[in-house]
C-alpha cells in the first residue's frame, strides 16, 4: 500500500517537474528572448500619471503598429512635497500587471530589458537616441537628442544607468498610423534594433481609436486587495465616487479657458465635448473647474439618482467632504481617505456605483475609460444638469 502510494508521489512530482514547470519556463523565455523585429523604449516624460497613462496606450498601439515590442516604462512619480522628495520611478507591475497587456501586443518591463537583454543588445557603446531635429535644435551642443536635459529627462535615464552615444535625429515623421510605412522604411530593425525616445510615441490626449486599449491595463492583485479593503470597511453600496481636481495648479490651467486661449479641446477634455473639433460642445469654466455650488448639486442628483448610501471624494486638495454631509444631514456616509498613493483613489472611483469627473482631467479620463469598459455610468461636472420633472399633460 505504502509503496503504491510513494509511486502515486512520484507520478506527481514528474507531472509538475516535466509538463507545468517547462510551460513556466517556457513564459519567461520567451518574454526574454529578443525579438528581432526590435524594440520601443521610452521616457513618460509628459505630466503625472494621468497622462502617463494616456501615453501608454497610444505607445502600445505604435509599438504594435510598427510590429516592434514595447518596453514599458515604470510610472514617475513626483514626490517633491513629501519624502524622498525627489522623482520616484514605480515599477508599471507594482499598480498593474503587465501579462494582459500581452493580449494586445508583445511588451516587456523596463527592468526586465535591462536586467536580461540590454547586457547583450543594447550594451553601452550602442544605445543611440532618436528624436525630432527640432529638438536637436533646442540642446545645448545642437548635434544630439536631448533625452537627459532637465528633470524629468535626465533621472529617467540614470536611474537606468543610460548614457546615450549617439543620435539620430528625424524629421517629417509622426506617431500616426499614416507614417507607419515611412518608420519601418526609415528605421529597419536590422539596422535599429532600439528605437530609444524622448518622449511617449503618441498623442496626448489618448485618441479615440485607442480609448479601448484601457481593457488591458488591469489592476496589481495587491492594488484589488487594497482597494476592496477600503470599500468593504469604509462605503456602503450603492456609493457615488467623485473626483475633485481643484487645486491651485488646476485653477491655474483652467484660467486659461477664461483668458479664451483654449478651444473646446483642452486637455483631456475631448472625453465630454466630443472627439471632433467640428462638432464638440463648448467647454465651460464649471466643467474645468467646478464652484461648491456646482459640487453640491451633481452630487446630490447622483445621491437620488441611484439611491447611494456613500459618497468618495478623492482630491487633489480640499475634500469639501463637511458641507457634502451637510446636504445629506447625516444620511449618507461621505468618505476621503486622502491616500499616499494616488492609485488607490483611482482603483475606489473605478469601482463606484457613479462616477462624477472632471472632464478636463487625465486622472478622470483613467477612471471614466476603466468604466465604460465595464459598462459602468459616469457623468462631469458642468455637464449633466437635472433632467426636468415632465408636467403630467406631456406623460
Ligand atoms: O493624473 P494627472 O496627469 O491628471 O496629474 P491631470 C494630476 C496628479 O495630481 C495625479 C494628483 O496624478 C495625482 O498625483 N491628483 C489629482 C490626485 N487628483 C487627485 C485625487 O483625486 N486624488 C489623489 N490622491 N491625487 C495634469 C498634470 O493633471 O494637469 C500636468 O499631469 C499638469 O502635469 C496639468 O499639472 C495642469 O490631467 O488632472
Amino acid at each position: 500500500m505504502a509503496a503504491k502510494l510513494n509511486q502515486l508521489k512520484l507520478f506527481c512530482l514528474s507531472l509538475i517537474l516535466f509538463t507545468i514547470l517547462p510551460l513556466k519556463t517556457f513564459t519567461d523565455e520567451t518574454d526574454l528572448s529578443w525579438d528581432e523585429n526590435g524594440y520601443i523604449i521610452y521616457c513618460p516624460c509628459m505630466g503625472r500619471f494621468g497622462n502617463q497613462a494616456d501615453h501608454l496606450l497610444g505607445s502600445l498601439a505604435f509599438a504594435k503598429m510598427l510590429n516592434r515590442t514595447l518596453v514599458v516604462p515604470p510610472w514617475i512619480v513626483y514626490r517633491h512635497h513629501a519624502p524622498p522628495y525627489t522623482n520616484v520611478h514605480v515599477p508599471y507591475s507594482e499598480y498593474f500587471q503587465l501579462e494582459p497587456l500581452k493580449q494586445y501586443h508583445r511588451v516587456v518591463s523596463l527592468e526586465n530589458f535591462m536586467d536580461h537583454m540590454a547586457p547583450t543588445h543594447w550594451p553601452p557603446g550602442r544605445r543611440v537616441a532618436y528624436c525630432f531635429e527640432s529638438a536637436v535644435q533646442r540642446s545645448s551642443d545642437k548635434k544630439s537628442c536631448p533625452m537627459k536635459d532637465g528633470n524629468p529627462f535626465g533621472p529617467f535615464w540614470d536611474h537606468i544607468g543610460v548614457e546615450f552615444d549617439r543620435s539620430v535625429p528625424f524629421v517629417g515623421l509622426y506617431f500616426s498610423s499614416y507614417y507607419i510605412p515611412h518608420w519601418i522604411k526609415r528605421f529597419p530593425p536590422e539596422e535599429h534594433p532600439v528605437l530609444a525616445l524622448a518622449g511617449a510615441p503618441a498623442q496626448f490626449p489618448v485618441i479615440e481609436e485607442h480609448l479601448g486599449l484601457q481593457r488591458y491595463v488591469v489592476w496589481s492583485e495587491m492594488m484589488v486587495e487594497d482597494g476592496e479593503k477600503h470599500i468593504s470597511t469604509l462605503l456602503h453600496r450603492p456609493y457615488v465616487g467623485i473626483h475633485l481636481r481643484i487645486g491651485s495648479d488646476w485653477q491655474n490651467a483652467c484660467k486659461m479657458l477664461q483668458s479664451g486661449d483654449a478651444g473646446p479641446h483642452f486637455m483631456a477634455s475631448p472625453q465630454c465635448v466630443g472627439y471632433d473639433r467640428q462638432t464638440a460642445v463648448p467647454l465651460t469654466m464649471t466643467m474645468c473647474l467646478p464652484d461648491l455650488k456646482e459640487i453640491l448639486r451633481a452630487v446630490k442628483l447622483w445621491v437620488k439618482n441611484i439611491k447611494a448610501r456613500s459618497v468618495y471624494i478623492a482630491t487633489d486638495s480640499e475634500s469639501h467632504s463637511s458641507d457634502i454631509e451637510k446636504v445629506f444631514k447625516g444620511k449618507v456616509k461621505v468618505v476621503n481617505v486622502k491616500p499616499d498613493v494616488a492609485q488607490l483613489d483611482l482603483y475606489i472611483l473605478g469601482q463606484a456605483d457613479h462616477f462624477i469627473g472632471n472632464c478636463v482631467s487625465s486622472f478622470s479620463a483613467f477612471v471614466k475609460r476603466e468604466r465604460d469598459i465595464h459598462g459602468k455610468s459616469s457623468s462631469f461636472f458642468g455637464m449633466d444638469y437635472p433632467v426636468k420633472k415632465k408636467r403630467k399633460d406631456e406623460l
